[in-house]
């Protein structure tokens, strides 16, 4: 068997949109706040070293990323906490709206959703976006070393690989999407000087990695039509090197989420959820966004209630939905429908000691989400396009016991994975309508059997071993480098 690489030399820095912590200024002075999101935790496992890991790092891990404090705010402030040393990048209000909210959030989100009536082609957001992704490499130029490794993460960078390309031709550079790449045909909606940017700024990275193999086949079919280069195998071959490309499903902290099953704190938020309502429960949890499904899926469990009665003031659907852009009125539209869907469901099947419905507009602290993962009998996840989808991970993740059913969009990145899920197409009320009638009659030993499979994998499979492969993919084709320029 081929001898894995391995590398012991040199820092990692990490390029997203956000820094890791929040920076919170009082009379006491400063304080980070570090977040607990899935890129977060995916990377500290990089900087807490694992056993037989075929990399280690110099130094705490730097990370670029942009924050809302101004630079005077920060002057003499120390970004730094046990794990990461930050860098932060400044980008004023009037850039950032074009560049984050315009650019990104306005064309590139809803376009590759498969949304393109909603994306905003606007001249001034592309500027913005190349003038913002020359922030972050301005930002960062001081700070790279020879021998640094540059992990980029995400669709708000994607020519930020190329920038720094131009003057760091050694260093590895590794770039992450988390969105779904889309197929050419909406890809090619974008205009030319637009799209062929965006497939220069990517083919900057050595490895530039998807969550599935579908992404991989979209980018590779965009390659081919932008820059008429011929690619093989998961290789782009442009004149002077390589690019790698290929699919690292995400995924999630399996341990954490398996281990809350007995925490305390858990156990109450589980028995606090199901005491009360007696009922089976359907639970979801997404942000605000029309790429999630929230209508569909209301319109489902709806279509429900309408032909099965049998099921009245036995089952709750608890829907928590997690505020996000609720300044734009695209938003604001959207929820003023879920908020009608609700009451006009509430209205007409509720009774006095039943809610056919619990829906609730607000975050939730990691111990109750785990309570509710854990409390009900069915988690309820219909996004028409997510990129992965970490919901039902955790979901899995959580099981320990084994029990409950998934329904899961086959939308969804994570469909790929979770074939034992019961999987339904988001625009069709009635599959998810027969679905949930089929998880709620599904006999214990098939819930185990399926929740068995799919835990299995997510086990074998986690964040870890997510960060794990993309890191040897690149010191894979470091080593190709290597030996291509010895040759
Ligand atoms: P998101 O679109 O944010 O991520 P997702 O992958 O589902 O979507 O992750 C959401 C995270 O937020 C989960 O970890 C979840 O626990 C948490 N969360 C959701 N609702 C919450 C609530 N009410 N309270 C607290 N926490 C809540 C993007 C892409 C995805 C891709 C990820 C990772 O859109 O497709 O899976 O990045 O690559």
């Amino acid at each position: 068997m081929k001898k894995l690489p391995t590398r012991k030399k040199g820092r990692l820095i990490i390029v997203a949109y956000r820094l890791p912590f929040k920076i919170l200024k009082n009379e006491q002075g400063t304080s980070l706040f570090q977040n607990s999101g899935g890129l977060v935790s995916a990377v500290l496992s990089l900087a807490q070293g694992r056993e037989n890991a075929s990399f280690e790092f110099e130094d705490k891990i730097q990370w670029i990323g942009y924050t809302d404090n101004t630079p005077e705010e920060l002057a003499g402030v120390t970004l730094e906490n046990e794990n990461f040393r930050a860098h932060p990048v400044f980008i004023s209000q009037e850039l950032n709206d074009n560049y984050y909210e315009g650019f990104c959030n306005d064309l590139i989100w809803p376009l590759f959703h498969y949304f393109p009536s909603l994306a905003k082609f606007e001249t001034e957001f592309f500027e913005a976006y190349q003038e913002a992704n020359l922030l972050f490499y301005e930002t960062m130029k001081d700070i790279i070393q020879p021998d640094d490794v540059i992990w980029i993460h995400d669709y708000q960078l994607m020519m930020l690989p190329d920038l720094i390309r131009q003057s760091f031709p050694a260093n590895k550079i590794g770039f992450f999407f988390h969105i779904p790449f889309p197929s050419f045909e909406i890809f090619r909606l974008l205009p030319t000087t637009w799209r062929d940017a965006i497939i220069d700024g990517m083919l900057g990275a050595d490895v530039v990695g998807f969550h599935t193999n579908d992404y991989v086949e979209y980018f590779l079919k965009a390659v081919r039509m932008v820059i008429g280069q011929g690619n093989r195998m998961h290789y782009v071959n442009l004149n002077s090197r390589l690019v790698k490309v290929d699919a690292f499903p995400i995924s999630i902290d399996y341990n954490k989420f398996n281990d809350a099953y007995d925490d305390e704190k858990v156990v109450k938020e589980r028995k606090a959820a199901r005491a009360p309502l007696k009922k089976k429960i359907i639970f979801s949890v997404d942000r605000l966004d029309y790429s999630k499904g929230l209508l569909n899926r209301l319109k489902g469990y709806e279509r429900f209630l309408e032909q099965h009665d049998e099921w009245h003031e036995k089952v709750s659907f608890i829907m928590m939905v997690v505020p996000s852009r609720d300044q734009i009125e695209q938003y604001q539209n959207m929820k003023s429908e879920i908020d009608q869907t609700v009451g006009r469901i509430s209205a007409k099947y509720g009774r006095i000691h039943w809610q056919p419905i619990i829906y609730q507009y607000r975050s939730m602290p990691f111990e109750e989400l785990v309570g509710m993962y854990t409390a009900s009998d069915v988690a309820l996840i219909t996004p028409v396009r997510d990129g992965m989808n970490l919901v039902c991970k955790e979901y899995v993740a959580s099981r320990k016991d084994e029990l409950g059913v998934l329904i899961l969009s086959e939308m969804a990145g994570a469909a790929a994975e979770l074939g034992e899920a019961l999987i339904i197409n988001p625009t069709d009320s009635q599959d998810i309508a027969d679905a949930i009638l089929k998880a709620l009659e599904m006999p214990a030993k098939e819930q185990r059997k399926r929740m068995k499979a799919m835990r299995h994998r997510l086990r074998e499979y986690d964040v870890f071993a997510w960060t794990n492969d993309f890191f040897t993919q690149m010191l894979m084709i470091e080593q190709e480098h290597d030996r291509l320029s010895h040759e």
